[in-house]
């Protein structure tokens, strides 16, 4: 049983060491939104909201996220019993639409502090079988076809196990050749295109089909799932959706349309950890291969994504770089390292398995708020 008793939201801002650009916007600061749940002894959970501050990849973005946690969320959960973390998404899903990367921030901080609680690794806690994650890196928009090559060619280097490259409408194909030309035939390469394209640009996107992808992500419009079927079907690369699954129904409804052929879950973006161990139920089920999404997380969101891609399901490497890929410093210790293109799951340390650098976080922070359980005035 768990009863949440206080909630601290804090905004940070953290610098990325390269600015990140992809078809719909540029990250040079990451802004972040994260949490701590408490319960009524004091013991603390940590998660992250992956809201950005622009919403360009999903309607949510830090200001939305942080007025619905306070507003709605966090008097549904402050003073509410939970026999277990799964229980809070329905709890939350009767009453609220949408606000899926809100609601998961909080999700996700009870799971921590759920297993925080139990001495138990947040790995073992959902079921996860791996002690180690495969790794594959997302390359932005870079100013040049050489540049990315250059890139592509440096993180096979360094061990990564797959490579991803942004991409959008005009300069598309001469990225993926210098990609492809830089890293090998036959090294796992794949393309996300962040919803930049439209259905009119099939017989373009087929040019793709030329360069081997292990997979085209997101294509077309991010609510899109008919569309996306249809363009599947003329298409010899593998299609994957990220945008479009926000929740364990779209991510039924892209089984039954065939709308894809790979899931990119990120618990973040489906309203947190039970609604991504639903969608790895449903994968599983259906033999859909999936893999852990990024979105330019802190090592607190990162510790939550190694832990569910350590389930048997996740079986492609998934967008969790090491902390020094995005950070000159993180904000967890330890910082997450990668060796032999593997992030080790901390499957012997309780909940997300990083402590928390609190001095480096308050430093980090622009701005700060308490939320606690309201008691009922006599
Ligand atoms: O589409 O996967 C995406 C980052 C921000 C927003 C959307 C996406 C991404 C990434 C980064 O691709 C992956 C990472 O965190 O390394
Ligand atoms: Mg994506």
């Amino acid at each position: 049983m768990i009863i949440p008793s206080r909630l601290q939201l804090r905004e940070i801002r953290l610098p990325l060491r390269e600015p990140f650009r992809i078809s719909s916007g540029t990250t040079m600061v990451r802004r972040a939104l994260v949490v701590r749940l408490e319960d009524q002894d004091g013991a603390g959970g940590w998660a992250e909201c992956v809201a950005g501050g622009h919403p360009t990849y999903s309607p949510e973005t830090v200001e939305t996220a942080w007025l619905a946690i306070r507003e709605w969320i966090a008097p549904l959960v402050l003073g509410h019993p939970f026999a277990a973390p799964a229980d809070i998404y329905p709890h939350l899903e009767e009453s609220i639409r949408g606000h899926r990367m809100a609601r998961a921030a909080v999700e996700m901080a009870a799971w921590d502090l759920a297993a925080r609680r139990t001495g138990l690794s947040l790995s073992t806690a959902l079921g996860g079988t791996r002690s180690q994650v495969e790794v594959g890196i997302s390359l932005g928009l870079q100013q040049t076809p050489d540049r990315l090559a250059a890139l592509a060619a440096e993180a096979i280097g360094a061990g990564y196990r797959r490579v991803k490259i942004k991409i959008a409408p005009g300069r598309d194909i001469e990225d993926v050749a210098a990609a492809r030309g830089a890293i090998g035939d036959d090294f796992p390469l794949s393309a996300d295109a962040n919803a930049a394209y439209r259905p009119e640009d099939t017989d373009h996107l087929r040019r793709l089909d030329a360069f081997g992808l292990v997979m085209l992500e997101q294509p077309l419009d991010h609510e899109d799932l008919v569309r996306h079927a249809v363009l599947r079907r003329t298409l010899a690369t593998p299609l994957c959706l990220d945008e479009s699954i926000s929740s364990p129904e779209r991510a039924a409804d892209l089984i039954a349309l065939k709308s894809a052929d790979i899931i990119n879950v990120k618990p973040g973006r489906v309203g947190g950890l039970a609604a991504s161990l639903a969608i790895h139920e449903l994968g599983m089920h259906h033999g859909i291969p999936m893999w852990c999404g990024g979105m330019l997380e802190t090592g607190i969101g990162r510790a939550h994504n190694v832990a569910l891609a350590s389930l048997p399901g996740f079986e492609l490497p998934g967008d969790l770089s090491p902390s020094a890929r995005y950070w000159e410093r993180d904000i967890v210790d330890p910082e997450w390292t990668m060796r032999d293109g593997t992030l080790e799951v901390p499957q012997d340390r309780p909940g997300i398995g990083v402590e928390i650098e609190t001095d480096f976080l308050h430093h980090c922070t622009v701005r700060h708020e308490e939320l606690v359980a309201q008691t009922s005035t006599p």
